[in-house]
């Protein structure tokens, strides 16, 4: 995750860029091809410069980028930042410059590695020196922030916000959950008037390549008009809400029995701090309050690896296996040598999971504070999803480095973890026997709880930063825009009035961390396509619910053909290469927890559903 995302997008993501050498050359150069008309074959030539030009700066910088997240000080944070501007601001000057050859006829091949050139950047830099630098060193320093934030009781004790959110997970006491919920809300008020600043910045960064503004170059990045994809997603959202209003019916109503209804009011929106997630983005932390009142048996991953002794490296070994599992390559050595799989006691890191690809090559790393639940199992599949993708795609030219669109780049890893049914996990030796399927309804409550859950958070996210950015939300209003959206989306809402200085969204990672959100939003709708393709595939007979692909090497090849295409074709043609349709759809999603929405719909029967 690379600050400029050489941060997030160009590592882990895909896109290497980076800045280059000598200004007075490349402008020698830039006069000599304007002086005739401009050719397809100077455009390949550009392209070709252009790559190898941000390979150079790229690699750098993530190296200082994996520096800084690892160790936070404010010399990391001073080298980190420079050697992205310097990629970054090289990045936005070729970006600028491919546009010379919006006119010029061109293959097919040539075209999209100009487009993606052009819509490469996260925050575009401005061209002013000073300002790009401004921009480089607000984005650092706003990560920073937030690795560095904690929240000390009155008492004096100071809690990490993995330990918060270990308590969030357990902890069923209102006033104490209610407690954390506005101490780690303490870290973001600072961070406002330099996440203004820095949207100011990278707004005029985004108009000098063209684009209306930051909104306009993220919704860009799609294969299709930047104005037709909110649109599209509003359409996958629709198709999903009917189950979540079910779901959010049923848990509103649990919650009002265990905390009373004059805590958990049942025709307002749920109280944000009761749903087991420091954001409410997932709930299934809450299973034990929820669960169908008939005993079912569901899994306890978390008591699984306690009992069966693993520590974080089994952890990840055991996730690796399920990949080599599929006929991957084992990661490297270096990955187990380079990686942080535990929080360092002595000095300060980001801790928030990320997957890195330092050189395009083989240099993979996670970093990740793992906890050992079965929550942070999944989110070391994920995270290995990451590298398993970036691995496959390492020989395409640096600009189709990436995922077919950048959802795809967090589905897979995902997809890999709806294997871990537990029929795998007794072929793994985690439990014993397999449940019969008269506990489905636990089981899919479970996952549900997570994933329907998780949906309409994923769609909000960028529903604010597109205004932010757009102008339409101002800073005064940054909060309050952020509740509306909360409310209308996830039915959740704020436990007490917030602070006049309140700046909540900066206590959610992906905003001071500037990644783009909407991603997560995609994930959760295509990695119930996959994993249906996938299943079939793998021949699995059952119900989807309970297919795990683990060990089909039918699977994994058709999974790697989709990944090493990286971005070389339209996402919607990767797409269809897996499940023989270009359509995202969210019937997949709904079609495996099918038998859950029947139990909803009867539980939910003279409740009085909505907010
Ligand atoms: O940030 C992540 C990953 C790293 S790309 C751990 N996720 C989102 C989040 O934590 O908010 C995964 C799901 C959503
Ligand atoms: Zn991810």
């Amino acid at each position: 995750m690379l600050k400029q995302k050489l941060t997030l997008s160009a590592m882990m993501v895909g896109l290497a860029l980076g800045v280059t050498g000598c200004q007075p050359k490349q402008a020698a150069t830039e006069q000599a091809v304007q002086a005739k008309a401009l050719t397809a074959a100077d455009a390949k030539a550009f392209l070709d410069n252009a790559q190898e030009e941000l390979f150079k700066l790229q690699v750098p910088a993530a190296q200082a980028a994996w520096v800084y997240a690892t160790y936070i000080n404010d010399d990391s944070a001073a080298v980190s930042a420079y050697l992205n501007e310097k990629w970054s601001s090289r990045a936005s000057e070729l970006a600028k410059e491919a546009a010379k050859f919006n006119n010029v006829e061109v293959d097919a091949d040539t075209r999209r590695k100009l487009d993606l050139l052009r819509n490469s950047l996260v925050l575009a830099p401005p061209a002013d020196a000073a300002k790009s630098e401004r921009l480089a060193q607000l984005s650092s320093e706003l990560d920073g922030m937030y690795g560095k934030g904690q929240y000390c009781r009155e008492n004096g004790e100071c809690w990490s916000l993995g330990e918060m959110t270990a308590k969030m997970a357990t902890e069923r006491d209102n006033d104490l959950l209610l407690e954390i919920w506005k101490g780690w809300r303490q870290v973001s008020p600072p961070m406002k008037p330099l996440y203004e600043e820095m949207v100011t910045l990278a707004n005029e960064g985004a108009k000098e390549l063209g684009f209306e503004d930051t909104s306009a170059l993220w919704r860009g990045k799609y294969d299709m008009p930047a104005n037709e994809f909110g649109p599209e997603l509003d359409r996958t959202w629709n198709q999903v809400k009917p189950f979540y209003d079910a779901l959010h019916c049923h848990v509103r109503a649990k919650l009002g029995e265990h905390y009373g209804t004059d805590v958990v009011p049942q025709d307002k929106p749920i109280p944000a701090h009761l749903l087991g997630n420091m954001w409410a983005q997932t709930w299934g932390n809450i299973y034990d309050l929820v669960k169908p009142e008939q005993e079912m048996k569901v899994p306890d991953v978390t008591k699984a690896l306690n009992e069966q002794g693993y520590d974080e490296i089994k952890m990840v070994k055991q996730a690796e296996a399920f990949f080599t599992g599929l006929g991957f390559e084992p990661l490297p050595e270096s990955f187990w040598e380079r990686s942080q799989f535990q929080k360092p006691r002595d000095r300060d890191v980001i801790c928030h999971a990320s997957a890195w690809d330092i050189d395009d090559k083989d240099d993979l790393r996670i970093k990740m504070c793992i906890q050992k639940t079965g929550e942070e199992f999944n989110v070391i599949h994920h995270e290995l999803g990451h590298n398993f993708y970036q691995r496959a795609y390492k020989d395409q030219p640096l600009l189709y480095r990436g995922s077919a669109n950048d959802g795809f780049h967090e589905a897979i890893g995902d997809t890999i973890a709806l294997s871990i049914t537990p029929k795998y996990l007794k072929e793994i030796g985690l439990i014993d026997e397999i449940p019969d399927e008269s506990n489905d309804i636990g089981m899919l409550m479970q996952v549900a709880l997570d994933k329907i859950a998780f949906v309409p958070f994923g769609l909000m996210v960028d529903q604010w930063r597109w205004k932010v950015f757009s102008g339409e939300v101002t800073p005064e209003n940054y909060n309050k825009a952020w509740w509306e959206l909360r409310e209308k989306y996830q039915g959740v809402m704020a436990p007490v009035e917030r602070p006049a200085d309140a700046f909540d969204p900066g206590a959610k990672y992906h905003v001071p961390g500037n990644t783009p959100y909407t991603r997560y939003f995609l994930a959760h709708i295509l990695q119930f396509q996959f994993h249906k393709a996938l299943c079939e595939i793998a021949g699995d007979q059952g119900p989807v619910h309970r297919c795990s692909i683990y060990g089909s090497k039918e699977a994994g090849a058709a999974l790697n053909k989709m990944l090493e295409m990286g971005m070389s074709q339209p996402w919607q043609e990767a797409l269809a290469s897996l499940t023989g349709s270009p359509q995202m759809d969210a019937t997949a999603i709904l079609d495996y927890f099918a038998p859950l929405k029947a139990y909803l719909d009867e539980q939910n029967q003279g409740r009085q559903c909505g907010w």
